[in-house]
């Protein structure tokens, strides 16, 4: 047999055979919830098409040319057309609320969710855990535990999808995207890029391994890098020099970053809004896009200087900043400036938080 098909094709056919599967497992809390409306959708479908095909089989056996040779003209019955109306709108509007429904569970995740970050290039996918583990078109997760994914792209969109999770989100250029899922059977899961992205985009494939705390715990103590995101991103927030301007001396010419994440800053044009992973990003590339009051707009911008990785680890390091007493330790003292650590005075033009900034 296989001498008369294209060996492609042979090694495609003998694949498909034996891993074929109409459905991926169900491997997580949402999989039954996306199912169950997938399934009625499916269901709704195949009650439509057996009444249309039973319809046209019966009408053209009945209405036949030779039983019936003169067509018969009905001028419109108002019965029949108010029920192909109302029982479409009742079907599109009950999946229209179950639909609302599921997209509101996929879209909010659980506060206690751990947080892992994705950047995804041709043509590979980089998994970056805030313990310091990196992985390569692998992501290690406990399972029982809600996983919050905040990725982006380093170059053109793709997209992150882990069928068992009935998880897919876009990895956009220049912007967080997030979502979320939590594991509930450990086994090794399928991690697809969905998204058109170039000659190597079939490649640009990988494995989930979702994994019982303990195995996950195990696995994270053996493959950290040594440092933490947040360490890497005091180091980079060090050599970039922003200590320079953030910190809390009396002179700073920035804004305090301890404890702003979170938080609601005002900004210079009146509005209120929530520093978040995407607000510190924007900051860091574009300090003009959201200017915070009460500051001279001397930030420089760090467009090309830092990567998505080291953007990354610095918006890890910012969320974790409590205090200054690190970034005071750090700054260059030559000049005789007296560096303060601890609590700021009243009065002083550092204040704690950024004017205009309100803890939630
Ligand atoms: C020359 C001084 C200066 C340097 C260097 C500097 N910044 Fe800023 N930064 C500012 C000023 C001034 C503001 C407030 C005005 C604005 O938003 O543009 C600010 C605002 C910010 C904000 C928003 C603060 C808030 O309260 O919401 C963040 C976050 C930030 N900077 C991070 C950084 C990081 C990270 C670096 C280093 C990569 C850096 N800055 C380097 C001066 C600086
Ligand atoms: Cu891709």
């Amino acid at each position: 047999m296989q001498h008369f098909i294209s060996p492609v094709l042979w090694q495609f056919l003998v694949k498909w055979l034996t891993h074929f599967a109409i459905f991926p497992p169900e491997a997580s809390s949402i999989a039954p919830y996306a199912d169950a409306l997938y399934f009625f959708l499916i269901f709704i479908s195949v009650i439509g098409l057996g009444a249309v095909a039973i319809l046209v089989t019966w009408f053209s056996i009945r209405y036949r040319q030779s039983r019936n040779p003169v067509a018969t003209q009905i001028e419109g019955s108002t019965i029949l057309e108010a029920t192909w109306t109302i029982i479409p709108l009742i079907l599109f509007m009950i999946t229209f609320v179950w639909g609302a429904l599921l997209y509101f569970r996929i879209y909010s995740p659980p506060p206690n969710a751990m947080n892992i970050y994705v950047v995804g290039k041709q043509w590979m996918w980089k998994i970056e855990h805030p313990g310091g583990q990196h992985e390569i078109n692998a992501l290690h997760i406990p399972i029982n535990q809600p996983i919050q994914l905040t990725l982006i792209s380093q170059d053109v969109f793709h997209s992150f999808s882990v069928p068992a999770f009935r998880v897919k989100r876009e990895a956009i250029p220049g912007r967080y995207t997030t979502v979320w899922f939590e594991a509930t059977r450990p086994g090794v899961y399928h991690l697809f890029c969905t998204q058109y992205c170039g000659t190597l985009h079939s490649q640009m494939i990988g494995w989930v391994y979702a994994m019982k705390p303990d195995d996950y715990q195990a696995w994270a103590a053996g493959s950290t890098s040594g440092h933490s995101l947040a360490q890497n991103g005091e180091r980079l927030f060090a050599s970039l020099g922003c200590n320079s301007c953030h910190n809390s001396t009396p002179n700073a010419h920035g804004p305090n970053l301890a404890s702003v994440y979170g938080s609601h800053v005002q900004l210079a044009n009146g509005q209120y809004t929530t520093v978040d992973d995407a607000f510190l990003r924007d900051t860091i590339l574009n300090p003009t896009l959201h200017e915070v009051a009460g500051y001279a707009p001397i930030m420089p911008t760090y467009q090309g200087q830092v990567s998505e990785d080291g953007l990354i680890d610095l918006v890890e390091y910012i969320k974790r900043l409590n205090s200054n007493y690190r970034i005071d330790q750090t700054i260059d003292n030559s000049a005789g400036q007296p560096v303060q650590t601890g609590a700021t005075p009243a009065g002083t033009s550092a204040p704690p938080l950024a004017p205009g900034a309100v803890k939630p």
